[in-house]
């Protein structure tokens, strides 16, 4: 396995080469016989796997879809996603990979921006019926002609996943290439709503295997995906692609609920996992008291900053090597190396993927900050795009005119050239590891009639890390509560993980002297605040 995993490694992102679904074709080959992927009862070998994607991909195109189309892909981990998603690798189809929480306003926008042609959609996920609302899109999307359903009850004229998933005639149509994009990643945002990253087959590849590689997977790689499955993390890096290109095996969980995570990672000799840090806060204290996750080898962290407190129990109390690991979805990430020193892995956010990556640490002015300093993150490199997928405009913001991504993030190098996370000067809300955008709230909020102003921030949470707080200057003789808000912004349509959990009125938000509004002040007093309520 090494060998061929290092050659594609070495290829990867450098030079057009075969897509990501015939490097998977060619992994499962050199162990057909060995698990692939775990779903409660369905256990699927590696040639079983590769079966159904090649019986999967065919069926795409029965149904008329051509490579380049797209799929929203909105599915809860189960086997179908995977089924689906390396179909459509191997036939040149798109997957845009939203998340189960997604609502009307965020799937319109993903599937009447990228002009989708299908989407996959579970029946019904915690009492939301998702079949009736991609029936509406339907309707309402020009290019969207097919529902394809996950689920024991199938409406008139929509396609089922598990028939298209299941064992039949192989694709034999041509592959995609290289430089043909893979994957649409949706981009944490801070512009409005999500924007779309397109992964290419090869950065794709590359993300994927170098990430097996410095994690060390090999064919006896146990994989548990618990976060959900269309986030680039447990996709990608390494994540269920990365685990199946090395020959091992991926087992699918709904949720990373401790009791439940546990069982299957003893179960199922789970070795390798990756959670956000407020689940990785869960597991810790369900370990205190029920005993570490066995087999557990390796635990990855990341998608919000972890605090070096609980890192330092990690190794003590759950009996795995952690892992740090600062990414996005826009390309560049940061590992801790396993064989780091434990100081290095409790306080850093490690260092780049690839030495091909560029990291630079700004000021305002876009000039390098001197070592040790904490600047703004802009980065180059193999697996980064340039841009976002048709937003010239906030590309113009986002990306400067060489190519370097702005992350947003504020970092600053240790002398050993880890990075460490210490803010972000983006207008992002990071609430345990999910994205929001503060001007897409603020829309939103911007619709209730008694609001004058509002600004969304972030406020600080023990558990979450953050959550999102609106400070709101009511019209004058006008009431506004935090329920109003709340069912102004679920009657839109939008992902619960978006509304605000804390309401401040105000009477006059502080500005800059330029007169925008002041997000710092603003953070600085809810975080006084806060810390003025914990003391009574
Ligand atoms: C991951 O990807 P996204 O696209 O959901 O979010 C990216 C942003 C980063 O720009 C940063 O603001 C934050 O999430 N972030 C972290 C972090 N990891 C991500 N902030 C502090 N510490 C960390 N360890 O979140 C993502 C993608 C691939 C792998 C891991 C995470």
């Amino acid at each position: 396995m090494a060998g061929g995993v290092c050659a594609a490694v070495r290829r990867g992102g450098l030079l057009a080469e075969p897509g990501v679904g015939e490097l998977l074709r060619e992994a499962g080959e050199r162990a057909p016989g060995a698990v692939a992927l775990v779903d409660g009862e369905l256990r699927l070998t590696h040639a079983e796997l590769a079966g159904r994607a090649e019986a999967m991909a065919a069926r795409l195109v029965g149904l008329g879809l051509v490579p380049g189309d797209r799929i929203v892909v909105q599915l809860p981990n189960g086997w179908e996603f995977v089924v689906l998603t390396l179909g459509c690798l191997r036939a040149g189809i798109v997957p845009i990979m939203a998340l189960p929480a997604h609502r009307r306003t965020e799937l319109t926008h993903l599937a009447g921006h990228a002009e989708a042609a299908a989407i996959a959609v579970p029946d019904r996920l915690r009492d939301f019926d998702h079949q009736s609302l991609a029936a509406q899109l339907v309707a309402e999307v020009p290019a969207l002609r097919h529902v394809l359903v996950a689920g024991d009850e199938i409406a008139d004229g929509h396609h089922d996943l598990r028939a298209l998933g299941a064992p039949g005639p192989a694709w034999s149509g041509p592959q995609p290439g290289g430089r043909d994009v893979a994957v649409f990643l949706l981009s944490g945002g801070t512009t409005g709503l999500p924007k779309l990253i397109a992964r290419t087959h090869d950065d794709y590849a590359y993300n994927a295997l170098a990430s097996a590689r410095l994690c060390g997977l090999d064919p006896d790689t146990v994989y548990l995906v618990s976060l959900p499955a269309g986030h680039n993390f447990p996709l990608a890096c390494p994540g269920i692609l990365g685990t199946l290109l090395s020959g091992g095996r991926v087992v699918m969980l709904p949720s990373p609920e401790p009791a439940r995570a546990f069982a299957t990672i003893a179960a199922e000799g789970v070795t390798h996992t990756a959670v956000v840090p407020a689940v990785a806060g869960r597991w810790l204290e369900h370990a205190a008291e029920h005993g570490p996750p066995t087999p557990l080898q390796v635990l990855q962290v990341g998608g919000a900053r972890l605090a070096d407190e609980l890192a330092r129990r990690v190794r003590p109390v759950l009996g795995a090597t952690l892992q740090q690991v600062f990414g996005m979805a826009e390309g560049l990430l940061n590992y801790t190396r396993l064989d780091d020193p434990d100081e290095i892995i409790c306080t850093t956010q490690g260092r780049p993927l690839s030495p091909d990556d560029e990291v630079r640490l700004v000021d305002e002015l876009d000039e390098d900050v001197p070592d040790g300093e904490p600047g703004s993150l802009l980065t180059r490199g193999p697996y980064t795009p340039r841009g976002y997928f048709r937003a010239t405009e906030q590309n113009a913001r986002a990306f400067t005119a060489d190519g370097w991504y702005r992350s947003g993030d504020i970092c600053r190098r240790t002398p050993d050239g880890n990075l460490v996370v210490e803010g972000r000067d983006k207008d992002m809300i990071n609430r345990g590891g999910e994205k929001i955008s503060a001007e897409e709230v603020e829309n939103l909020v911007y619709r209730l009639p008694g609001v004058s102003q509002v600004a969304a921030v972030a406020m600080p949470d023990a558990v979450l890390g953050e959550r999102v707080c609106v400070v709101v200057v009511p019209r004058p003789g006008a009431t506004v509560t935090l329920d109003a808000i709340r069912d102004a912004m679920d009657a839109a349509g939008v992902a619960r993980f978006k509304l605000p959990e804390h309401l401040e009125l105000v009477d006059e938000l502080p500005t800059t002297k330029v007169g925008k509004i002041d997000k710092k002040a603003l953070r600085m007093y809810l975080r006084a605040d806060v810390a003025a309520r914990r003391a009574l």
